[in-house]
Parts: structure tokens; C-alpha cells; sequence
């Protein structure tokens, strides 16, 4: 009697969004283009090539195919600099309690994140083992909004899509989950994730009673 629960990774259970923004601020100064904390929450679970179009079309530039791929390819190392730096002291509040309670009640944990870089996060905050499945950005062709990530955490965990519940920090992975057919729990800010079903701050406002009542509601 088990329910699949599909975590987000960057603003779930890490927040890598910091130094997604350190790494697109350099280059985006490289091409004169400026770029704020604004920017960033706009790009936040977008797929690394959709977001360097965003960051050429608010400064208006064009490349060629072979500048752009050399960009992208400058940013991530750049950002993988970063990741390179990680432990599990970057794992968000509670999540750790939140993933062994889940198991501790026999539930399927899957990941389900837009980034290539999620295997290699994971193992360098020590979680990788926690996650019976692991979909991400290299294991789909369509990016959130699409469900496509979701669709696939929950084949692979071998539970029907209206038994999964997903964890969600934005927007388009919100709308991802419900067009798939699962619970929304968005985690972040109640006005910007009104789409969610339920919508905490952050794990510490989420009780083990809570998910209980999602373990037996997902049920029907
Ligand atoms: C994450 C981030 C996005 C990032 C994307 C691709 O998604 O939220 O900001 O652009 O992954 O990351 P990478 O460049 O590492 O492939 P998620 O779905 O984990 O929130
Ligand atoms: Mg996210």
C-alpha cells in the first residue's frame, strides 16, 4: 500500500539556485547582459538551454550555434565548481527527516529534477541511496511545464500517477505534477505556488501527520 513520493532537487532539497546564480551572473556580464536575483527565480527549474535563450532575449543578443554551446558548456563548469564544494550541511531543513519518516512507512521515493548535474549533487550531500529512482534532466526530452519528468519518476517506481505526490519549489514543476495527474506540494511561497495543492514554507512546517494523511488520502 504504497505511495510514490517525487522530490525536486534544486530548492527542495538543496538550494542550488545560489549558485545557479553566481554561475549565469558571470556569464551573462561576459555578454554584457545584466542579471539579478530577479532573473534568476524566472529561471528556476527552466532546463539549462531554455535558460540561456531567456538570459539573450532580456539582453536582446543573438549567437551562433557553436558561441551558444560554448557558453552553456562555460557556465556549468562554472557552476560544477560550486557543486564541487557541497556536503550535507547543504541538505535543506527536515528534508532528512521527511525522506526517513517516508520510508521508515514503506513509501517509494523517487527524485525528479530538470538538472544533468542531480546524480552528482545528490552524492555529494549524501542522499543519492534515499532515492529508489532518479529522473533528471538527462533522462528527459521535454522540460516542466511538460510531465514528461514526473511521468517517468512514477513508471520507474512502478505507481500509478495518481498515487504519486511531488515536492515542488516552482511554478512550472507544479503545473508538471498536476497535468500529470498527482498531488502538488509546493514548498516556497503560498502567492507564487497558488497552482499547488498544499503549499509549505519549507519541510519544518510539514508534520509526520501530514504525510501521513497523504499516505491514506492518496489511497482512494
Ligand atoms: C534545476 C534548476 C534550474 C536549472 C535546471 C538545469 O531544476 O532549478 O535553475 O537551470 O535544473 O540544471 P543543470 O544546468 O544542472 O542541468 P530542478 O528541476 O532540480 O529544480
Ligand atoms: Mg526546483
Amino acid at each position: 500500500n504504497s505511495k510514490g513520493f517525487i522530490f525536486d532537487l534544486d530548492g527542495v532539497i538543496v538550494d542550488t539556485a545560489k549558485y545557479h546564480f553566481l554561475a549565469w551572473k558571470k556569464l551573462a556580464e561576459t555578454i554584457g547582459v545584466t542579471f539579478t536575483e530577479t532573473e534568476n527565480e524566472q529561471l528556476k527549474g527552466v532546463s539549462r538551454v531554455r535558460s540561456l535563450e531567456k538570459i539573450l532575449e532580456w539582453g536582446n543578443k543573438t549567437l551562433d550555434q557553436d558561441t551558444f554551446m560554448e557558453l552553456m558548456a562555460r557556465k556549468n563548469n562554472d557552476y560544477l565548481a560550486y557543486i564541487n564544494t557541497m556536503n550535507t550541511s547543504e541538505i535543506l531543513p527536515d528534508v532528512t527527516r521527511v525522506l526517513l519518516f517516508l520510508k521508515e512507512q514503506n513509501q517509494r521515493i523517487a527524485l525528479g529534477s530538470a538538472s544533468k548535474n542531480a546524480r552528482a549533487i545528490l552524492k555529494k550531500v549524501a542522499l543519492f541511496s534515499n532515492f529508489e529512482a532518479i529522473v533528471d534532466g538527462t533522462n528527459v526530452t521535454k522540460a516542466k511545464p511538460n510531465p514528461e519528468v514526473f511521468l517517468k519518476a512514477a513508471q520507474q517506481l512502478g505507481i500509478n500517477a495518481e498515487k504519486c505526490i511531488v515536492f515542488e519549489d516552482s511554478v512550472a514543476g507544479i503545473q508538471a505534477a498536476n497535468t500529470a495527474g498527482m498531488i502538488s506540494i509546493g514548498i516556497g511561497n503560498k502567492e507564487i505556488l497558488s497552482e499547488a495543492t498544499y503549499v509549505f514554507k519549507n519541510f519544518t512546517e510539514m508534520s509526520n501527520e501530514f504525510l501521513l494523511e497523504l499516505i491514506v488520502l492518496s489511497n482512494e
